[in-house]
């Protein structure tokens, strides 16, 4: 089961963006290594009970981050209030994140098809926000071999999923070239789960 609620949070840009400058005064954006030994190009933060991290080692959620050893900061009410009203639109009723992590790609990030995986419970949905410029989201199969298909994701599109699509490969394949009028040249994803 999956939903592309198109521009569910557009008339929110502002807020998103001064709460995430906020929550990045104290977990400051950053371009974290891979057990594959190079950096992401999409740099990254959380906030929440847990953050996810990733290093050569691996993927995990943390209750601390590792940069400022300090609690994440906690998950905005707008944040809460937006993942969980988009969750129930979707059909899922009992959604209760407790992290969100936060995505800011510039015009040459990509993330590579990869599944969510890291999660205790995978019968909870993602949900998933972009905010400024275009990212082109791979939404593959359940093997990384099927084709994906593309969705251009626009300001203020949440997409969720779960159910049986819950371990589909995604991706982002590129940023579309644009300014946005808060966001500048960058777009931001926030995605919410319940980790643990
Ligand atoms: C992104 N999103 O949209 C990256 N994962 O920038 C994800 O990796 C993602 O959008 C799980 C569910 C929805 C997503
Ligand atoms: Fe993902």
């Amino acid at each position: 089961m999956y939903k592309l609620l198109k521009s569910f949070a557009s008339n929110k840009s502002n807020d998103i963006n001064n709460a995430i400058k906020e929550i990045t005064k104290k977990a400051p954006f950053r371009y974290m290594a891979t057990p594959y030994g190079h950096n992401m190009s999409v740099a990254m933060t959380s906030c929440g009970d847990f953050g996810w991290i990733s290093n050569r080692e691996g993927y995990y959620y943390v209750k601390t981050d590792p940069v400022s050893e300090e609690l994440w900061p906690s998950m905005p009410d707008l944040f809460k209030d937006l993942a969980i009203s988009a969750a129930k639109e979707a059909g899922f009723d009992n959604f209760n994140p407790d992290c969100c992590l936060i995505n800011r790609y510039g015009i040459k990030s990509r993330l590579s098809l990869h599944q969510d995986r890291d999660e205790k419970d995978f019968s909870q949905p993602i949900v998933s926000f972009s905010f400024g410029l275009i990212g082109i989201f791979q939404f593959g199969g359940l093997e990384r071999t099927t084709k994906p298909q593309d969705f251009y994701l626009e300001n203020g599109d949440a997409f969720v999923w779960g159910g049986n699509d819950r371990m589909r490969y995604h991706g982002i394949k590129r940023i579309v070239i644009g300014k946005d009028p808060v966001f500048g040249d960058n777009r931001i994803n926030l995605t919410f789960r319940k980790a643990i």
